[in-house]
């Protein structure tokens, strides 16, 4: 692998910053790029040297590419990762989710960079699937602007797979939990809601029955196969499910988030979000054939990490 810093767009964040210390973990200097709308410097070693925080907009092509120089390969995280966001505001978030991709794409071709990571998601099937384990050749069926953004950026690092040599891995994230996961919104992720709301003994709401599934991902799991990505000499063509083909109800989950803080405060069942899917499960062959998928982080500890325990 040719030397120079990792990039890392959207560093700052949830995934960015676990990616960040587990690259340099392995002897990596990184540079990230982020504008701070959800990450924070808190989540960043800045004290370390090997560390470098550019503060500024993926959609500002010219910093996108000062900031690529002399880098050697990119993880391109940075998006606004709210669905709702970008059902309210879809002109915004497209800045971030899109046009950011495309300065990532184009700065990495004038420069020479090869190797990138991109961070899209399972939302870019959207129903379909539904009730089974989802192959990666599902058909795509993005149901707001947030999963167009993802898939349309899957698309365009592929034609620069084909015309510019570019060397694209791309994942699809089922739901991915863990330290550092913003609870703040009502779209944050479910995991993170609870969690907090555990710890601080107020209620709980389930939209739902709380027999729905997902398939989540502890971060530091996902975090190894990403660094591998980085590292891999080659890559093969397409994109990769991250998931554990393993559908949790979010009642089993409330009942492993009991068994780590003792009791739940109340839970209360609310009507289903609309347009909310029933079952997500990723089928995972493909991520299981062209990585070593870390054992599995239970639940129950991903869970302890999450609340310090
Ligand atoms: P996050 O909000 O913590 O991280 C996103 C980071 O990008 C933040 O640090 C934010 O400040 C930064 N950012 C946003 N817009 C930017 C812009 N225009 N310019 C520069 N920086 C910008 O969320 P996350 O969960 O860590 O998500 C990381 C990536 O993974 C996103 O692309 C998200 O869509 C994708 N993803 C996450 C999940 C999940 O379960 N968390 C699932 C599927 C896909
Ligand atoms: C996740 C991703 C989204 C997209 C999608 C792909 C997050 C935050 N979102 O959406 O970006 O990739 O997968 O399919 O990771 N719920 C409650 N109570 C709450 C909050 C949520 O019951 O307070 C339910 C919610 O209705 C849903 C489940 O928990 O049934 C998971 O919700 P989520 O927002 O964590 O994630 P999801 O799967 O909708």
């Amino acid at each position: 692998m040719a030397k120079g810093p990792v990039l890392i767009t959207g560093g700052a964040g949830f995934i960015g910053s676990h990616l960040t210390d587990a690259l340099l973990a392995k002897g990596h200097a990184v540079r990230i790029l982020d504008d701070l709308s959800t990450g924070k410097r808190s989540n960043l070693p800045l004290d370390n040297p090997a560390v470098e925080l550019i503060e500024g907009d993926v959609a500002d092509a010219a910093l996108v590419a000062r900031a690529m120089t002399g880098c050697s390969a990119v993880a391109h995280l940075a998006a606004v990762a709210s669905v709702q966001a970008s059902v309210d505001d879809p002109v915004r978030t497209h800045q971030s989710n899109f046009i950011g991709t495309l300065n990532v794409c184009e700065a990495m071709r004038q420069s020479g960079v090869k190797r990138v990571l991109f961070a899209s998601s399972a939302a870019v099937y959207g129903n379909n699937g539904e009730g089974q384990s989802i192959d990666e050749d599902t058909p795509k069926a993005p149901l707001t602007p947030y999963a167009s953004d993802k898939l349309a950026s899957e698309f365009y690092f592929d034609f620069y797979r084909r015309q510019h040599d570019l060397e694209p891995v791309v994942f699809r994230f089922f739901n991915i939990y863990g330290p550092r996961q913003d609870p703040s919104s009502p779209y944050s992720g479910v995991i993170s809601i609870f969690s907090e709301r555990a710890q601080k003994g107020l209620p709980i709401t389930v939209f739902g029955d709380g027999e729905q599934t997902r398939d989540f991902v502890y971060v530091e799991d996902l975090v190894d196969v990403l660094v591998q990505a980085i590292e891999k000499p080659e890559v093969e063509v397409g994109a990769v499910n991250v998931g554990w083909n393993q559908a949790t109800t979010l009642k089993q989950m409330l009942q492993a988030l009991a068994a780590v803080v003792g009791d739940l405060p109340p839970i209360s069942y609310g009507p289903a979000r609309s347009g909310d899917i029933r079952h997500s499960r990723a089928d995972n062959q493909r991520l299981l054939q062209r990585f070593s998928f870390p054992p599995q982080t239970p639940m129950s500890v991903g869970l302890a990490r999450l609340l310090g325990r």
